[in-house]
């Protein structure tokens, strides 16, 4: 048997551990591993066309099983892709391993071709980021990257320079198993008790649950049943929480509805669960705050808390339960839920075919996506307004998923991360939607359905527009400016790289397209020609309002709704 080289003993560990693929672009100083993975049948090379495709793949892999997936980069420009993939993984709290590969060890420091150090550079947007550079690192440091992406979730970093990679290891791998992060952590007794005291105390309690309510939704909505609170989620929160939700009030958020403002507003105690919710201008300024969150340092992060707690959602609540009182009075949920009924038939009476000049209202796509996709569908969705649309159109179920850039805020992150989804869950049915910026930003992806054949649908939302920002610019007071985008024809496009390419022009086609789309049984893109001014003032707002209120006029106007407007001046928000 030839001796193990370091990358062999790099590769056996990934492999002991249950990593199933290792997503990346080859090059010379990645040759040690690449040609280790080669052989091995339980692990995969994933090839993509952009490092930034590989570590958005692999934080949408983590993101949706829990579980420590792989991305690599050849030194320099190579894993300097990775970068913003990585800055999306590490924000997501995702558990990414990304090996970086680096230049011959003993040039480090002249200044040679190619020459980066990735231990540096991948500082802020890593737990752990070290450089192996003699063999006997291995595998301990690899065991140290891997274990701090999975315990902390986020991403690890490691630094292996090719000729490293290729010399005889000093150690065999071992058999690291990776278990969960602890999940049971429940605040003591004492703070259950301080907990219930101020439950009991309030005469209306709000829930925001987030992400961190994930596995928690029985006892979210029991929590909330037994204080008669309605539930506002988070957009990271949504797919876990929203759905068989009798006191759900929907989103809050400039996205958000006025419902889930408002009943945030009006709560005596607001009970923050699992949530790193960023807009500080959203929480309630009068409320008492009783923040619920696994992590330490996120209690106060976002707004002063009158008591937090460090806690899993699920154990935390169980702690709570016994010890609560049922609540009798229900006027301060049924008044949030009839608000809640308002704004959401406003929204659905927008997600009708329509038609300005010939486009179709993008709300509609995205409503017959939701009607047609899969029970357990996974979605993905692009910064940009295909991130509104997944928000308000899309119903989950408990099975379905959603995906998309929400903490880092990154263009072009849907196509990548429905691939990495599609390679994780072959069998389930899995849409990226969209936006034509986005798709063209790592358009060479396309090319990678086809090469991996992996049969994912891709929703473009063809308003020839960075019509996110074009909305930014107009609300804010400026004039519209490079915001145009002069498009291809994406299914002609689509199809000269083998992929189904399909074309809606006018909103009768929707429904037709997106049904064919999806039963095919390869790749497909539909690309619909949607109206960028969809999200344009409504007819009752006064253009000297909209001066006055900037970006909250984003949040009436995505409600669909002129009144809003009024109605949330009064609070003086973003003034
Ligand atoms: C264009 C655009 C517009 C957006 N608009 C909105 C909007 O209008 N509204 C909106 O809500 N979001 C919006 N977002 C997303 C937003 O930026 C945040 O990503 C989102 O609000 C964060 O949701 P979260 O707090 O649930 O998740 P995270 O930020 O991931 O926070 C989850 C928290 O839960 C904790 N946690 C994890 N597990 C547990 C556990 N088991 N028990 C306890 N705690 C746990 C974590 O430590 C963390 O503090 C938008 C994003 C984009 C790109
Ligand atoms: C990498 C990156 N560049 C720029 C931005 C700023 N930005 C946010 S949304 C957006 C426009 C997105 O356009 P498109 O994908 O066409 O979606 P649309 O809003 O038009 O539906 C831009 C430029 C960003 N978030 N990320
Ligand atoms: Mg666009």
């Amino acid at each position: 048997m030839a001796p193990q080289r370091v990358a062999d003993v790099l590769v056996d560990t990934l492999v002991n551990a249950g990593v199933k693929r290792v997503y990346g672009v080859p090059g010379d100083s990645l040759n040690g591993i690449t040609d280790s993975i080669r052989p091995r049948k339980e692990i995969a090379w994933v090839h993509v066309r952009n490092e930034e495709a590989a570590a958005f793949a692999a934080g949408a892999e983590a993101q949706l099983t829990g579980r420590l997936t792989v991305c690599a980069g050849s030194c320099g420009p190579g894993n300097l892709h990775l970068i913003n993939g990585l800055f999306d993984a590490h924000r997501s709290r995702a558990p990414v391993l990304a090996i970086a590969a680096q230049i011959p060890s003993p040039e480090i420091g002249g200044g040679y071709f190619q020459e980066t150090h990735p231990d540096r550079l991948f500082g802020e947007c890593s737990h752990y980021a070290e450089l192996i550079s003699q063999p006997e690192q291995m595998p301990r440091i690899l065991e140290i990257a891997m274990r701090t992406a999975v315990a902390r979730g986020g991403v690890a970093v490691v630094a292996l320079p090719g000729d490293v990679a290729l010399r005889s290891a000093t150690e065999g791998a071992t058999g690291l198993t990776l278990s969960d992060p602890p999940t049971q952590i429940r605040p003591t007794d004492s703070e259950i008790s301080q907990v219930v005291a101020l439950l009991t105390k309030a005469k209306s309690v709000t829930i925001l649950a987030g992400a961190g309510c994930a596995g928690a939704h029985d006892a979210v909505v029991d929590l909330a049943q037994r204080l008669k609170a309605p539930v506002v989620h988070t957009l990271r929160g949504k797919a876990f929480i929203e759905y068989a939700n009798p006191c759900d009030v929907g989103m809050t958020g400039l996205l958000g509805y006025s419902a889930g403002y408002h009943a945030m507003q009006a709560a005596d105690v607001l009970l923050l669960l699992g949530t790193d919710f960023p807009y500080r201008q959203f929480y309630p300024s009068k409320a008492s705050i009783i923040q619920v969150d696994v992590r330490g340092e996120q209690i106060g992060r976002r707004t002063p808390v009158t008591l937090g707690v460090v806690g899993d959602v699920g154990a935390t609540i169980a702690a709570l339960l016994p010890q609560l009182p049922p609540t009798r009075d229900d006027h301060h949920l049924a008044s949030a839920l009839a608000a809640y009924g308002k704004s959401r038939e406003g929204l659905d009476s927008l997600a009708t075919g329509g038609n300005e000049g010939g486009k179709t209202h993008p709300q509609y796509v995205a409503h017959v996506l939701n009607e047609l996709a899969a029970d357990d569908a996974i979605f993905t969705c692009d910064v940009g307004t295909p991130t509104v649309w997944a928000a308000r159109y899309l119903s989950m179920n408990g099975k379905r998923r959603l995906v998309g850039s929400f903490n880092h805020g990154s263009m072009a992150n849907a196509l990548p991360q429905a691939i990495g989804a599609q390679l994780t869950y072959p069998g389930r049915q899995v849409i990226s939607m969209s936006g034509d910026g986005g798709l063209a930003m790592l358009l060479g992806e396309l090319l990678t359905l086809r090469q991996l054949e992996i049969p994912v649908k891709v929703v473009v939302f063809k308003n020839d527009s960075l019509a996110f920002v074009n909305l930014e610019m107009l609300s804010a007071g400026f004039l519209d400016f490079a915001t145009n985008l002069t498009n291809p024809d994406f299914a002609a496009l689509a199809e000269s790289a083998g992929v189904l390419g399909l074309s809606v022009s006018s909103s009768d086609q929707v429904r037709p397209a997106l049904t064919q789309a999806l039963a095919h049984p390869g790749p497909a893109l539909v690309e619909v020609a949607v109206s960028r001014q969809e999200i344009i003032l409504p007819p009752t707002i006064e253009l000297d309002l909209v001066r006055k209120f900037g970006l909250f006029v984003v949040k009436a106007v995505f409600s669909g709704k002129g009144d809003e407007v009024i109605d949330l001046a009064k609070t003086t928000l973003w003034r």
